[in-house]
């Protein structure tokens, strides 16, 4: 690679660190990208993150209960070295938050990354300057740096949603979000809890809490679909028959959307209805996501097959939930799976404690919050502690909050005001040398998040090595490309059912946010589209020589 680094150029005011590429993020993403662009290419690189280590959801989401609710641990991790595979050692199926945290710690270790990773370190600001064809970095201590390359691994799930609800801030108790949770231990000893929202957060979360509170008010808008998590211990002997197959199991997960595993090709018409239900039983038993990838054909597009999950599942909350009412109140209508699905560990039994009440806010809506608690239309409720698990401004969030400035210094909030144009969920045009880790469009949260960071680093390389390889000093997408790639990824999401919940997926968590699909559905096609793209010489991409 003969792409140089220079040290520091000197400007008007004084010296500013110059690199081949700056990374902001240091979570499974921006690691792999410093990993990789230093390591394997020789780059200078130097990362940046808010947080003051390693982990980025990770170490933000410590909230009691939080674990991988994905199919398996072994593959919630990195892929790329046989070595990290055969000396980690994965715990149980489901790992817990500090297991993972641990794990991705190791790898700051055996990788030496944090030597190049500024922590507690906000990056307020980026400009693209047009005439030097650099990225230049603000952070929020007023240093800047500036690289050719600008990676943004800064988080599909990183921007917290907190409601605005009237008198939120007279509240006088203690208020925590799922995903800035406090690294000191929070009792809930003798408390009484609030927790408003019931997503795979305050799935998790709700049962832990309700062990020790006084009492725990559950304050639900939408009741949700989740499936028994059935979390267990790894043998030794299941984790080292991975290791062995691993790169055929690593070949297996690229192809077949993130996890090794064969999905169902059972058609649902084949079998009757107490077949059907038969088998419904045995995924259920099964646990994890085994009802959305084992069961049927057709899950996510076939409305009478999802329906009769739905109904599945809805008569598993029924059979669980002691009192009618209640039960009543938590069954889920929108289509199974079109929200992220949830795997729980007790959440529905959970509401058949004496300390546990569910309040329906679709019924009783919140009207205010006191200095002493929370006031429905129902009356009110004391609590001493809030805990919001209401999630984010997911996958274009951070982008915005970012919200660096382009050719022409365009702000990103003025051109994604609208939609969230950009090329392969990874470019944006009139942002040249601009890369996205997990952005919009691209498979993010539907694949595996580590192997979809590599993969997507990988072609980063690729970009690279082209414009190296040519003496060329920028790359930039097209508007036109733009627009094919929202008309594919949203295509792709309209053949499915995805697009008929109120879901994060399709931006509607947000009061205001355009709704828009936020991911490519099929990441087995879109990583062959990286590599058709990278291969073919980047035809929806223009070129600037080097200056
Ligand atoms: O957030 P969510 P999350 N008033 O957006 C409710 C990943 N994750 O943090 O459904 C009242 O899913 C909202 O209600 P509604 C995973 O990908 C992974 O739980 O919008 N309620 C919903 O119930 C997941 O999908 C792990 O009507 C309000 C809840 O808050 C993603 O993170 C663990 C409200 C938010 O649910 C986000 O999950 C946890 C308001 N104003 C999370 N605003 C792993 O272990 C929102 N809600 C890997």
């Amino acid at each position: 690679m003969v792409i140089t680094s220079e040290t520091a150029h000197a400007t008007s005011d004084k010296a500013i660190a110059t690199y081949d590429a700056i990374i902001i993020g240091a979570g499974f993403g921006g690691l792999y990208a410093l990993h990789h662009l230093r390591d394997q290419m020789g780059l200078s690189v130097r990362s940046f993150d808010g947080a003051s280590d390693v982990g980025g959801t990770w170490w933000y989401n410590r909230y009691p209960g939080a674990r991988v609710d994905a199919p398996s641990s072994p593959f919630y991790g990195y892929t790329f070295s046989q070595e990290l595979v055969d000396e980690w050692v994965w715990p149980e199926t489901q790992s817990k938050q500090s297991d993972v945290l641990a794990y991705i710690e190791h790898v700051a270790d055996k990788f030496d990354l944090r030597k190049d990773i500024q922590f507690d370190t906000f990056v307020t600001d980026a400009r693209y300057d047009e005439d030097t064809q650099h990225w230049t970095i603000e952070t929020d201590s007023g240093e800047r740096a500036t690289a050719r390359f600008l990676v943004c691994a800064i988080g599909a799930l990183f921007v917290a949603n907190k409601p605005d609800y009237p008198g939120i801030d007279d509240f006088a108790g203690d208020i925590h979000h799922t995903g800035r949770w406090p690294h000191e231990p929070v009792s809930f000893e003798g408390k009484r809890v609030a927790v408003i929202g019931t997503g795979s957060s305050g799935v998790q979360v709700v049962p832990e809490i309700a062990k020790t509170a006084d009492h725990l008010t559950v304050l639900q808008r939408t009741p949700q679909y989740a499936l028994p998590a059935r979390n267990k211990p790894l043998a030794e002997e299941e984790l080292d028959q991975y290791r062995k197959d691993w790169s055929e199991l690593r070949a297996s997960m690229r192809k077949r959307g993130g996890w090794p595993f064969r999905t169902s090709k059972l058609a649902p018409a084949d079998h009757t209805f107490d077949e059907r239900q038969e088998r419904y039983e045995e995924m259920w038993e099964r646990g994890g996501m085994h009802m959305a990838i084992n069961s049927f054909t057709g899950v996510y597009t076939d409305e009478d097959l999802n329906e009769e999950i739905s109904e599945f599942v809805r008569s598993k909350i029924r059979a669980t939930v002691n009192d009618p009412e209640t039960a009543d109140k938590l069954m889920p209508s929108y289509p199974f799976g079109t929200k992220r699905l949830i795997l729980d560990n007790g959440y529905f039994e959970t509401f058949n404690r004496d300390n546990v009440a569910l309040v329906d806010l679709r019924e009783n809506p919140i009207e205010e919050f006191t200095k002493t608690g929370v006031r429905t239309t129902d009356g009110e409720h004391p609590i001493d502690i809030l805990v919001l698990a209401t999630g984010f401004d997911a996958v274009s969030g951070s982008m915005l909050k970012l919200n660096p400035k382009g050719r022409g210094g365009v702000p990103l909030k003025e051109k994604w005001a609208e939609r969230f144009d950009n090329n392969l969920g990874m470019t944006i045009a009139g942002y040249p040398n601009l890369f996205m880790i997990h952005g919009p469009g691209s498979p993010g949260v539907f694949f595996t998040m580590p192997l979809g960071a590599e993969l997507q680093t990988a072609w980063i390389e690729s970009c690279l090595r082209h414009l190296d390889d040519a003496n060329l000093g920028s790359m930039e997408t097209t508007e036109e490309a733009e627009a094919n790639w929202d008309a594919e990824v949203t295509g792709i999401a309209n053949r499915t059912l995805y697009p008929r919940a109120d879901s994060w997926y399709m931006g509607a968590n947000i009061p205001g946010k355009p709704r828009q699909f936020l991911g490519h559905l099929i990441g087995s096609r879109y990583f062959d589209r990286l590599t058709e793209v990278a291969e073919a010489g980047f035809p929806d991409f223009t070129f600037e020589d080097r200056r």
